[in-house]
């Protein structure tokens, strides 16, 4: 097990498109344990494999506030939507944001867990939002992509100086 580093927006790998997962290997089994282990350690409650620089079709999810409702999906797709709400989210990747997005407040999902076997989730709240964040991860997309160009001007001056400080 090891915590991984975790990208920062506006890191352009960010913005890479994952591929499907067709080995259900040890080295899937690796990246999912590490991905857990990252995001419990920077307390976050969702982690997609683009965040961690692996561009492949794996999140996980945890929104329990005891850490013990793990939840791993791989090759997830959205099959159903319901209803709209708007709720405060942020992101491991882009630190100390935090603003209102708006998007389905019920989803079902269709995924693959570590072994290959297909399943279905149905959530809703901020299990249904997490979903939909981590799914937009997968895609190269970001919470912020959703906001305005003024207020996401003022994320990229801020994190952009605060990234070459990191450098
Ligand atoms: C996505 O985000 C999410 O800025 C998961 O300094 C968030 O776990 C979906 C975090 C909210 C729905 C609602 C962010 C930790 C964690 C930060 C996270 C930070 C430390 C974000
Ligand atoms: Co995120």
């Amino acid at each position: 097990m090891a915590i991984r580093q975790v990208l920062h927006y506006p890191d352009p790998r960010l913005r890479q498109r994952a591929t499907l997962v067709d080995q259900f290997d040890a080295d899937l089994r690796v990246l999912i344990s590490d991905m857990f282990e990252t995001m419990y350690a920077s307390q976050g409650i969702g982690l997609a494999a683009s965040q961690v620089n692996v561009h492949r079709r794996v999140v996980v999810i945890d929104i329990s506030t005891d850490r013990t409702t793990p939840v791993c999906l791989i090759n997830p797709n959205i099959i159903h939507r319901e209803g709209f709400g708007e709720r405060e989210e942020g992101c491991l990747s882009v630190p100390g944001v935090y603003d209102l997005v708006e998007r389905a407040k019920r989803v079902t999902v269709r995924a693959q867990d570590e072994a290959g076997q297909e399943f279905m989730l149905a959530a809703d709240d901020l299990l249904a939002v997490c979903i939909q964040h981590e799914i937009d991860h997968l895609e190269g997309r970001l919470f912020i992509d959703y906001l305005s160009r003024l207020k996401r001007g003022r994320i990229h001056k801020k994190l952009e100086k605060t990234q070459r400080v990191a450098l």
